[in-house]
């Protein structure tokens, strides 16, 4: 990609108008150093031009509501959270994971065919969800990127069971966390750093839906999605789920690589007002996900006819085995109907749901979601309690709709 850029830039006008298809009518004023708007949305690449980039070093990129509107989030839609640069080339032939660490019974190296033909192929829907989703509706604000609500994405993904290949290669009795390592590159260039070495408590990586995985939706990952090789773990912040996989470590104590500790992924043990300075010995790491929803159709801003019903759709998720119900309200939550909610495919597959909305007069209204889980967790409908890193905004989702 930024071989892409440097590329672009030393580009010529004609160059340009091939690029974008058509003449640049007033390219002779076009200041130089200057790329035309049109050849920066297509930068990401694998992506489409419609998701909003927050960011492009790191590339951080969310998917618009109304898009994410399949069962299955498409490749190019899924949304991208970088620490670092991923890594220019991969070598899939010679791509390997280790594993190692003081709680390993020895240390191992699997190649990616071994990793294939030693352990069972599974395929799990698996939600994902960037702890920092929503933070840009926090006040005060959070520093961080300024994600609003589509730091989250569901696919199929392909692999093998982190618990398999844990158990390959043994572990002490003292085992209690799984760090992870990858490719990519911290943003200092410097090769002793990493950008990211988060991990799971043994408990979530023993989880038989805890995948090293190969594949998303059929195809190999995508290159911003942790090509060749990226542990998922559904449930818990996208954060664990390492990209670029090379390395894991079986720890006898908490992992402590980069983004463990300090203020990192956690949020205040005991809730505080907002605005409050927290030390790092009251911060807790981030575990479970909250139950959450987002509708996806329609597009906030849609505009009806009076009389006309509207079809809304969208899904809802959680850490907790399913979802119980999904309800929606047209009067700014003083009332709420249920939602049709389908079963999800296994645990932390985000489960599909669907109403059909009348409206009593014409006017603007909004349209509101929220979820609620069978450990009986719902959804806030303003806000959860701040924290300083503006993690876990799980308020329910709002889209607007005109009736004329
Ligand atoms: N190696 C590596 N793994 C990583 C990251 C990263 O920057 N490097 N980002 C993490 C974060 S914070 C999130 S939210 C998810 C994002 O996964 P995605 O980009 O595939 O959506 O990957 C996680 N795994
Ligand atoms: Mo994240």
């Amino acid at each position: 990609m930024a071989d892409r850029r440097t590329f672009i830039k030393k580009s010529t006008l004609s160059l340009f108008s091939t690029l974008i298809g058509m003449e640049m009518v007033y390219g002779k004023y076009l200041p130089a150093g200057m790329v035309p708007i049109a050849l920066y949305d297509a930068d990401l690449p694998g992506k489409s031009s419609e998701m909003k980039v927050l960011n492009d070093r790191p590339i951080n990129a969310e998917t618009p509501a109304h898009l994410l509107d399949p069962s299955i989030t498409p490749r190019e839609l899924f949304f991208v959270r970088n620490n670092g640069i991923p890594p220019s080339k991969v070598d899939v032939e010679n791509w390997t994971l280790t594993i190692e660490g003081e709680s390993a019974r020895e240390k191992k190296t699997y190649t990616l065919q071994e990793l294939k033909s030693r352990f069972k192929e599974v395929t799990l829907k698996l939600t994902l969800e960037c702890g920092g989703n929503g933070r840009s509706e926090f006040n005060p604000p959070a520093k961080g990127n300024q994600w609003s609500t589509g730091a989250v994405g569901c696919a199929e993904w392909t692999g093998v069971r982190l618990r398999d290949v844990l158990n390959d290669v043994g572990f002490k009795n003292d085992a209690v966390y799984v760090g992870y390592y990858g490719a990519d590159i911290h943003l200092s260039g410097d090769p002793s750093k990493q950008s990211i070495s988060r991990g799971v408590p043994m408990k979530k990586a023993l989880e038989p839906e805890s995948l090293i995985a190969l594949q998303m939706n059929g195809e190999d990952l995508p290159e911003l999605n942790g090509y060749p090789l990226r542990l998922v773990f559904g449930g818990y912040p996208a954060s664990c789920s390492g990209k670029w996989l090379n390395r894991l470590v079986i720890r006898n104590k908490e992992h402590d690589g980069n983004k463990m500790g300090g203020q990192s992924y956690r949020v205040p043990c005991k809730p505080v007002a907002p605005g409050t300075k927290v030390a790092d010995e009251d911060m807790c790491i981030i575990e479970d996900m909250p139950v959450k929803s987002i509708i996806t159709y329609p597009k906030t801003g849609a505009m009806i006819t009076q009389g006309q019903q509207l079809p809304i759709r969208g899904h809802a998720w959680t850490s907790a085995p399913r979802i119980s119900q999904v309800e929606y309200s047209i009067d700014f939550g003083k009332s709420w109907n249920r939602c049709i909610v389908k079963a999800g495919d296994n645990r932390y597959a985000w489960q599909d749901f669907n109403a059909s909305v009348t409206f009593p007069e014409r006017g603007y209204y909004e349209v509101w979601a929220k979820a609620t889980d069978d450990r009986g967790a719902t959804q806030p409908i303003i806000l959860p309690g701040w924290n300083p890193k503006g993690y876990l905004n799980n308020a329910c989702h709002r889209i607007a709709v005109k009736v004329v």
